[in-house]
């Protein structure tokens, strides 16, 4: 069993899959902290965890004009400053399940809670590619950076993914070649020692156990970006769909969704109040600038506040113009309307671009219930 060497996992998660293994916080544990503790951040995983030495560990980067570049670990850690950064990840199927309620797709039945927030630190890639001989005349000819993972499926295939060549050397675009998360080593979960964070990215390009960076002149050849985490028409299906038509997920829409309640809950009319709380993000480096919150299905809003800090703690200085990384966790308490039995409560979320969350499925619905961000819905009754 190639799954027998995959680590101990916290007993709150709830499993998607066993092997490999895909796990997502209770959506009420996620908004009870800014910092995702690493043992609850969502865990998503093709293949097996790879078991890799930290002594022998060694990082290859190739495809620029001085040659193979290989660093071990520590010259990783010593040779480079290091830079820490709160970034939020977000797989692409992350709330698929409510397009699956729509109509069948394929992939992981994911709630909302394929999205966690950690601090990571690590050496800028730019950094390590202008070591490894980077110069702005590359750019002319290699437009994509590469990434390939030391997890292998039984034919010996790596995990891949490839990011944009600007992306990846934009003194502005945060790219880390991370060896921590939230202060500490990487668990091996989340890619011990090293994984790309591509803050902004969405998650299948953030690659973890990072063994080769190569920039070329080609997006990665893995199945992961070349046929599959794409969007397609909700009239496009499995026998029409053409995968090259359409380009590699990057950058993400902006997204929310409530923790609390979850669907289903009861309220206690005697508590004369409900208190909302949920999370919200958008991709790119765009700050979320407002949430609207609705108890009545979306006739009536009012605007949620947000929090860009663990609770009680002031927030650090607001992220510069195009990187905020980080999500926002966000609450509304709100007297319970007097006449209704049920509350139905939205949310919708705006970034800084004005770019806001459909308001239902069906119109977004593609095949592999990628992209899934339309107003959360959730229903509440109210016990008199
Ligand atoms: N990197 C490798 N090497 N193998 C993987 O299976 N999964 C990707 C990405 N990087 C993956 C990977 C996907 S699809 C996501 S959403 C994120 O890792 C999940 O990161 P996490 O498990 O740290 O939350
Ligand atoms: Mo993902």
């Amino acid at each position: 069993d190639p799954y027998s060497t995959d680590p101990e996992r916290h007993p709150a998660l709830h499993i998607n899959n066993l092997k490999p293994f895909n796990a997502e916080p209770p959506p009420e544990l996620l908004s009870d902290s800014f910092i995702t503790p690493s043992a609850i951040f969502f865990k998503r995983n093709h293949l097996p965890v790879p078991q890799v030495d930290a002594a022998s560990y060694h990082l290859h980067i190739e495809g620029l004009p001085g040659g193979v570049l290989t660093l071990s670990l520590e010259e990783l850690k010593t040779r480079f400053p290091k830079h820490t950064i709160t970034a939020t990840l977000q797989c692409a199927g992350n709330r698929r399940s409510e397009m699956n309620k729509v109509k069948q797709v394929k992939g992981l039945n994911w709630g909302i809670a394929a999205i966690s927030n950690a601090t990571w630190g690590g050496a800028r890639l730019r950094d390590v590619l202008l070591a490894a001989g980077y110069s702005p005349d590359v750019a002319q000819r290699a437009f994509h950076v590469q990434f390939e993972g030391l997890d292998k499926d039984v034919t010996g295939t790596t995990y891949g993914a490839s990011i944009p060549l600007n992306k990846a050397v934009n003194e502005e675009g945060d790219v880390l070649l991370a060896y921590e998360m939230n202060g500490e080593d990487i668990p091996p979960d989340h890619g011990y020692p090293v994984r790309a964070v591509v803050p902004g990215t969405v998650g299948a390009r953030n690659v973890k156990w990072l063994g080769k960076i190569i920039v070329s002149t080609e997006e990665s050849s893995s199945h992961w970006q070349q046929n599959d985490y794409k969007g397609f028409s909700p009239g496009t299906d499995w026998d029409t769909v053409d995968f090259k038509s359409a380009p590699a997920i990057q950058e993400l829409p902006i997204q929310s969704a409530i923790t609390v309640p979850t669907d289903g809950a009861v309220v206690d009319r005697s508590s004369e109040e409900v208190t909302v709380k949920g999370y919200a993000w958008s991709g790119g480096g765009r700050e979320v600038v407002r949430v609207d919150v609705s108890l009545d299905g979306g006739k009536t809003w009012q605007v949620a506040q947000m929090r860009s800090s663990e609770k009680g703690q002031a927030p650090g200085p607001s992220p510069p113009p195009g990187r905020a990384w980080a999500w926002k966790l966000w609450e509304v308490t709100a007297p319970l309307p007097a006449e209704a039995q049920e509350l139905e409560i939205v949310c919708k979320a705006v970034d800084n671009s004005y770019n806001m969350q459909p308001d239902t499925v069906p119109p977004i619905w593609n095949l592999r219930g990628v992209l899934s961000n339309a107003w959360h819905r959730v229903k509440v009754k109210i016990r008199e």
